[in-house]
């Protein structure tokens, strides 16, 4: 979906659409007060104090009739800079834009209005001639938003919008955005039953349903099969580690801010963790090593805590309670190339078998400035980019580089993904660490009898279950490929008087298979639970009625198919325990 707030001119016309929006609130409740209206990646929005007022449903349409108005009259918009002393003057009625101009410098700061009509706004600018020129937009949605973001202020009403040059454009937007709520893993999570979340256990704490469980299960047993084939090993490791483990590993100086605070309990200080590493480290340590034993790969379904901002939680997609598909792989300075590459090349395998095409690979670099995130070491620092990126380049990986967004233990290839909704974020990564090792003192001992410090290769093939399944509903539509699909089967006897029997059996039948069936008995008309077996986006129904049960047959329709195939029985069953088995 088109980025607005990067396009300079789309930038331009919704901010000046966003006063034509405040303008319109002014007409229609005239004791409304504006904060502020930026552009943002998806239009603009512009928070509005209406006093006791709220907006309702169906307020949108009466003051996008209003702006439709007001730009048909096709008023000039006028820019005029004025001193502080006059802006304080002109807007002295107005607290919001007194917060604003006080912060202002005179000095280094043009204060401009702008006026378009009877109405006028502080603003930066630049805006289009006319409001002529805002013809093709829409208001999206509104939503309550707290002044400054700060729940303990006064929660002011957000009214969203967007606009385009051409009716055409706004229009494809349009249609990009009800597709954008459609795939929202957010709505399908809940339409399929996948989680929920709940005040009484926390923000950024989704609860797995039995539905999430089993594609959960399902991706676990993927991942762990393919990990056992290509040598790791897992372990389980707590949650919780002592505040010195954390200070040991740097997480304490420079992760801080992402974890949860410590607790006490007896004499011991415990933080829940936000990443298994230095766990991982001392279960290498737990052993002498030779260099015959390397590459080790211990892996881990990990459950870690981050605190994240709680305007950032996100569905599954960002947590604070996450379980990483992780691993560490400790290895010799001359295996780090080719254990990347099975790396990478383990994760193009998953992303071919899940049909994932849309992803780019980034190469997190440090901020050099940036030393308070950053482990202060330059000479370590600059063998691990180098090293990276010429393993990456060598491998003829195509990635772009990005500042500031390596792990503040080495750098990182990341691999980004484009959600239905909100910005890019991270699904696999694969970072190069020369820090942690030598933080435990971790060694093995090489040919020459002398003692080394391994390298750590820190790696997540899905990321963390939760933001694999929240992307992996959103590529599907929440229509999962059988083998993940949380009811592979649902059942329909055509008249439960007559069919019902038969049906049982037949559901017994796959249930002893290890097929996961569901069977409709409700006292409803068949059309009604066909229509309903489709919403639940069920791989197959099994309609079954006189013709099935005389002859041992089964009938079944494909989600999203309208043709009835009949088979026998058996036939049926190795069909799909075929495509199960090879996850078609
Ligand atoms: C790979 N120590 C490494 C590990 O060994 C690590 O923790 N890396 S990470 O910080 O990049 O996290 C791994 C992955 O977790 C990320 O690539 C991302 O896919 C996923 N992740 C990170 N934060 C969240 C979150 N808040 N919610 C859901 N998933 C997350
Ligand atoms: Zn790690």
């Amino acid at each position: 979906m088109k980025n607005i707030k990067e396009d300079e001119k789309l930038s331009i016309l919704n901010h000046s659409c966003a006063h034509l929006l405040a303008q319109a609130v002014k007409h229609l409740y005239p004791h409304a007060l504006f904060w502020v209206g930026p552009v943002i990646e998806d239009g603009f929005y512009y928070d509005v104090d209406l006093g006791d007022d709220v907006i309702k449903e169906g307020d949108l349409e009466k003051i996008e009739k209003e702006m439709k108005k007001i730009s048909k009259d096709g008023k000039r918009i006028y820019r005029e800079e004025i001193s502080k002393t006059e802006a304080l003057e002109r807007f002295k009625n107005d607290p919001y834009k007194i917060d604003l101009i006080e912060r202002m410098d005179e000095d280094s700061t043009v204060i401009s209005c702008y006026t378009q009509g009877d109405f006028t706004d502080l603003c930066r600018g630049p805006h289009v001639d006319t409001v002529k020129e805002l013809k093709y937009f829409k208001l999206t949605k509104f939503s309550g938003a707290y002044y400054k973001g700060d729940s303990k202020n006064k929660m002011l009403q957000r009214i969203y919008g967007v606009c385009f040059t051409n009716e055409e454009d706004l229009n494809e937007y349009l249609n990009e955005l009800e597709e954008a709520k459609i795939r929202d893993h957010r709505k399908i999570g809940k339409d399929l039953n996948i989680f929920t979340s709940h005040d009484l256990v926390g923000k950024g704490m989704p609860l797995w349903l039995p539905n999430g469980a089993i594609i959960r299960k399902e991706l676990e047993n993927y991942i762990y099969k393919k990990e056992q084939k290509i040598g790791y090993n897992h372990v389980y490791t707590p949650c919780v580690g002592t505040t010195n483990l954390y200070k040991t590993s740097g997480h304490w100086d420079h992760y801080k801010e992402n974890m949860f605070p410590a607790m006490k309990v007896d004499e011991e200080e415990f933080v829940l963790r936000p990443m298994n590493c230095p766990h991982h480290m001392l279960v290498y340590a737990n052993e002498l090593h030779s260099y015959r034993d390397l590459p080790i790969r211990i892996g881990e379904f990990a459950t870690d805590f981050r605190y994240e901002a709680s305007g950032a939680v996100k569905g599954l997609e960002r947590v604070r309670c996450m379980c990483q598909n992780d691993a560490h792989l400790f290895v010799t300075p001359e295996q780090i190339g080719d254990e990347f590459k099975k790396v990478v090349s383990l994760i193009l395998d998953v992303y071919k078998d899940f049909g994932l095409k849309n992803y780019k690979f980034r190469l997190s670099l440090r901020d050099k400035e940036d030393k308070e995130k950053y482990f202060d070491d330059d000479d370590m620092w600059n063998m691990a980019e180098d090293k990276l990126r010429s393993v990456l380049d060598e491998y003829g990986c195509k990635y772009y580089e990005a500042i500031g967004e390596a792990a503040f233990y080495g750098p990182k290839l990341d691999v980004e993904v484009k959600p239905a909704v909100g910005p890019e974020v991270t699904l696999s990564t694969c970072q190069l660490d020369f820090l942690l090792p030598r933080r435990f003192n971790l060694s093995y001992i090489d040919k020459d009898g002398t003692k080394k410090t391994p390298v750590v290769i820190h790696r997540a093939i899905f990321g963390t279950f939760d933001r694999f399944t929240a992307f992996l509903l959103e590529e599907t539509k929440g229509i999962l490929p059988l083998w993940l699909s949380p009811t592979q089967v649902n059942i329909i006897p055509v008249n439960n008087e007559y069919h019902s029997e038969y049906a049982t059996k037949i559901f017994e039948i796959l249930k002893e298979e290890g097929i996961r069936t569901s069977i409709d008995l409700k006292d409803e008309k068949l059309s009604y639970k066909m229509r309903e077996s489709q919403t639940k986006k069920i791989p197959y129904t099994l309609i079954l009625g006189d013709k099935e049960k005389e002859n041992n047959l089964i009938s079944y329709r494909i989600f999203g198919s309208k043709e009835t195939i009949t088979l026998d029985t058996k036939e049926f069953l190795s069909k799909i325990k075929n495509e199960i088995e090879n996850k078609k």
